[in-house]
């Protein structure tokens, strides 16, 4: 009846992923198809995860968002896409106790309202919308009763963003491009669960958290439309680097983990440059000093040292680098010892800038 005033609702937590094997480019816009696979690992959700409410009620007149407290505008047609496809596979809810009882047609015409939070600041450039997009895209399958598996939902999530359909798993991750014109198979496969290679601890180092200047959206445009270097990437030699990359997962074998990882990065930023206009993601900051580290508070660390880039340290610590689409560095260390030297020499350079001062 009109009168009804009933409220449905679910949560969900979601963390961000990393990618060691790049996704840089699309075929189809509109469905987000990638020009090559990639490969990512989740992170612990403990950190830098999305945590989304998504409620339903006949009193709701429109759909509406909430981004860490603050309205936000439901315009884009990212969001708009991935409800119009869960809507389409929702299912029959019934709750007896609050004689709630919902059909799947019912849904088309129902209004949600979703509430995010990033336990990580927003503003610090950190890729958000793959925790984002994947967490909207789990909690409101939740929500309708989505009887499909995290296949089907990655694909939902991957024309939210496309790196989103990447953390429907935790663990290693492939993103395979798929040959369907369709997307039907441009989905997230978990290549290792969390517990495979555990030891591996994921620093991310904060260099810069101003909002970068160039979208990923719009930069892989530009690098699709003007860069050979990229088509030369996606079809020669990610390919390749996949395999590698997916047996030294299953290997746990560090070493060519970490190359694999730190070219893919370095070619990444290569086609970048290519582009044209050039991009540049990375700042010199990224390169050697500066660094600043969010834990609490954010500090700054400056790398004094003669060897001071951040390519340097890595190989000297033993742990891989990979820079996304802005100037931030993620450092992964094999093991807690490795990790602790590495943060050791960090904080050494940190206080050595303190008195510097
Ligand atoms: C990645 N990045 O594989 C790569 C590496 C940034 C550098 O995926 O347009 O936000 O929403 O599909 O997923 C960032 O791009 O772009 C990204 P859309 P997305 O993680």
């Amino acid at each position: 009846s009109g009168t009804e005033s009933w409220i449905l609702m679910a949560t969900g937590r979601t963390p961000t992923n990393i990618a060691v094997i790049k996704y840089w480019g699309k075929c189809d816009e509109a469905l987000i198809l990638p020009v090559n696979d990639s490969i990512s690992v989740t992170l612990d959700p403990d950190h830098l995860s999305a945590t989304t409410t998504v409620a339903v009620s006949p009193t709701f007149d429109r759909d509406r968002m909430w981004l860490n407290g603050k309205e936000i505008p439901l315009s884009g047609d990212r969001f708009q896409s991935c409800l119009r496809e869960i809507r389409k596979i929702a299912d029959d809810v019934e709750d007896e106790k609050k004689g709630i009882r919902i059909r799947k047609d019912d849904w088309q015409k129902l209004n949600v309202h979703i509430a995010s939070y990033n336990n990580f600041p927003t503003a610090a450039g950190l890729a958000s919308s793959a925790a984002g997009l994947a967490c909207f895209v789990f909690t409101l399958a939740k929500l309708m009763n989505v009887k499909e598996g995290c296949g089907k939902l990655s694909s939902i999530a991957r024309q939210g963003s496309g790196s989103a359909c990447r953390s429907m798993y935790g663990g290693f991750v492939k993103w395979t491009m798929g040959k369907d014109a369709c997307g039907s198979d441009s989905i997230a496969v978990q290549l290792a669960s969390e517990s495979h290679w555990n030891d591996l601890v994921i620093i991310i180092a904060v260099v810069s958290s101003k909002q970068k200047e160039t979208s990923s959206t719009t930069g892989m445009r530009d690098s699709v439309e003007t860069s050979p270097l990229l088509q030369h990437r996606a079809q020669t030699v990610v390919p390749g680097r996949i395999l590698q990359m997916e047996e030294a997962i299953r290997n746990r074998d560090f070493a060519s983990f970490a190359r694999l990882t730190c070219a893919d990065s370095n070619q990444f930023h290569a086609v970048c440059l290519d582009t044209s206009p050039p991009i540049f993601y990375m700042n010199d900051t990224s390169h050697r000093h500066d660094l600043l580290y969010h834990k609490d508070k954010p500090f700054i660390l400056n790398l004094y040292l003669n060897d001071n880039t951040i390519e340097s340290i890595m190989a000297k610590f033993q742990a891989a680098y990979t820079f996304d689409a802005g100037p931030n560095a993620v450092l992964i260390a094999p093991n807690r010892k490795s990790a602790g030297l590495l943060l050791q020499r960090l904080l050494f350079c940190f206080r050595h800038q303190q008195t510097m001062n």
